[in-house]
């Protein structure tokens, strides 16, 4: 296999551990904290999580290892998305494990939490992670989005982990993966079974934090990748002075990558979802502020801009719901077939004015038609809507222009409006991690090894203080119990870990908030360049700008 430079040199990287995990195993020991209770809901919390519920907040420091020598068989799964620095978890793991015993052993299910049903791993060694330190990529196992969440299903993986050994699991997920892997450590432990259930916080979208997790892993080199290409189309709008960017970026359920990369560049526009819900913000308004800057710059000379849009926009629009959730009930069951059966878009548009009520009408009525039809043709196997897939960007750039449209026709725009669509996201997902990630990544994984090594189960993996070098991160855990409430999902109550969505009165947020106007009228664009991992460490292991506000 032919390898690049750059990824011989990072294969050379040692990544950098929290103080108090760098003296050495033997010299690892464990410091109690106060007892937990749930962010919310305690009572019920409690009840669904008997064995696990009000265990301590835990932290490592140097001192003797006190933990009883035996020897570990873990089992580990990439879950969901990918994000970058997976595969430095596995790293840590791995090299924790060995370093507690060297007959320790690390088995990686294949495929997501599906291999841990399936029975499908395979033995790590030294040869085979070694292939793997600092890379992008979840490819060293592979991952999936099977949801491990019912009892049958916990049964199979206490059978499977029997039958090979394994005394514990390390599950590297989102906010619904580590609630499942919860649920899984409660299960274990009711039934007696002796297996641990360790979680690791991962997605780019940076909306599993709290209290607690300052961040998920993968957000850091995402936001900097989109950034990157951000500033550089950012520089060719400010060069050729003839196109406005829409520029979509990933972030389905949160909108802190959009900040993020706003926090980074300065853009014209950058769309909060969570503010366009909060001010119940219609499609029509959100264009006429787009349009507003569009129009203020066309006034100074200035027929360009960039607009970043967070990928799940649409569902933040209130009216926008109401269209969709109408649009699932009008093709509900065989309404479908029914509909699939019409020959033209003509008797469709007329089939669709007649199923919906005038107010979400005269929403569908205002989009692209290219933008409609999706509506109808994509839709997932129970016949919904998929909204991830609706091109936002595309939809507001189309707004935008009939809104100026107007402007034009009574007389209070006069520029020229050329538009660029780009959608960021699967670009970011498997770049080589920052020296932050890879840093964090690895110290998370080395982490949940010892937090495996002491006995503990139901707790995340825990490394904060993350806006200091890392020599002062504070390596611990975090019963998973406690960033639990209890939410409603597809009809039933739930305990689940809770979402984080940007916060309007936080900082990162009102920087944003206090310096947007200029940015909407005058050229500030900032331009990051590409993610540095060898050079001076304010160039090269910096954190996000999130992370830093938000811990200032
Ligand atoms: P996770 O929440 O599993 O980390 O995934 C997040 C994400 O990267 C979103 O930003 C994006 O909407 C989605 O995955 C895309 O999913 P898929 O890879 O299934 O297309």
């Amino acid at each position: 296999m032919k390898i690049s430079p750059l990824q011989l040199a990072r294969y050379q990287y040692a990544p950098k551990l929290p103080g108090m995990l760098r003296n050495g195993i033997a010299e690892i020991c464990v410091q109690n904290g106060a007892a937990t209770e749930s962010v919310a809901d305690q009572q019920k919390v409690r009840a669904l999580f008997p064995n696990t519920y009000g265990k301590n907040e835990i932290t490592f420091r140097k001192g003797e290892n006190t933990s009883e020598a035996r020897k570990l068989t873990v089992g580990v799964i990439l879950s969901g998305g990918q994000a970058p620095g997976g595969h430095n978890v596995i790293c840590g793991l791995y090299d924790a494990l060995k370093a507690l015993n060297p007959e320790n052993q690390l088995y990686g299910f294949k495929g997501g939490p599906s291999g841990l049903l399936d029975n499908n791993f395979i033995v790590f060694g030294d040869e085979y992670i070694d292939q793997y330190r600092n890379t992008g990529g979840f490819d060293i196992i592979g991952s999936g989005r099977t949801k491990l969440e019912t009892e049958e299903q916990f049964a199979v993986v206490v059978e499977n982990c029997k039958k090979n050994g394994v005394n514990a699991i390390v599950i590297i997920g989102g906010d619904d993966s580590n609630t499942n892997a919860a649920v899984l450590a409660e299960f274990c432990a009711a039934h007696n079974t002796g297996i641990q259930v360790i979680g690791c916080p991962k997605t780019i979208d940076g909306d599993l934090k709290n209290e607690d997790i300052e961040c998920s892993f993968g957000f850091d080199t995402a936001t900097k990748t989109y950034s990157e290409l951000i500033g550089n189309i950012a520089r060719d709008a400010n060069s050729a002075k003839k196109y406005w960017h829409f520029i979509k970026v990933m972030g389905r359920s949160a909108s802190h990558v959009a900040l993020e990369c706003a926090l980074q560049t300065q853009p014209n526009i950058c769309l909060i979802g969570e503010e366009v819900a909060e001010k119940k913000m219609s499609l029509a308004q959100v264009a006429d502020m787009i349009a507003d800057s569009v129009a203020a710059r066309a006034a100074n000379g200035m027929n360009f801009g960039i607009a970043i849009i967070p990928e799940g926009i649409v569902e933040f629009v209130p009216e926008f719901s109401v269209l969709i959730a109408e649009i699932n009930e009008l093709l509900a069951g065989e309404k479908t077939q029914q509909f699939n059966a019409l020959p033209t878009w003509a008797e469709k548009y007329a089939f669709i004015k007649a199923g919906l009520t005038e107010a979400s009408f005269s929403v569908f009525a205002i989009l692209p038609e290219n933008i409609q039809q999706q509506l109808f043709l994509e839709r997932d196997p129970h016949g919904n809507v998929q909204v991830s897939l609706i091109e936002s960007e595309k939809l507001f750039s189309a707004l935008v222009k009939e809104n100026l449209a107007q402007r034009k026709k009574n007389g209070t725009y006069k520029g020229k409006f050329g538009t660029q669509h780009h959608f960021l996201g699967y670009e970011g997902r498997c770049a080589f991690p920052s020296n932050f990630d890879a840093d964090y990544c690895y110290s998370l994984g080395y982490n949940a090894a010892m937090l495996i090594q002491y006995g503990y189960t139901g707790y995340l993996s825990k490394v904060s203080n993350l806006q200091a070098p890392a020599d002062q991160w504070v390596a611990g855990g975090m019963p998973m119990t406690k960033m639990m409430n209890i939410e409603r999902r597809n009809g039933k109550d739930k305990p689940v870990i809770r979402k984080a969505l940007v916060e309007l009165d936080g900082k990162p947020f009102r920087y944003f908030a206090a310096h947007r106007d200029q940015w909407a009228i005058e050229t500030c664009y900032t331009y990051p360049g590409a993610i540095q991992y060898f050079g001076p460490s304010e160039v090269c292991d910096q954190p996000t700008i999130t992370l830093t506000l938000e811990k200032a």
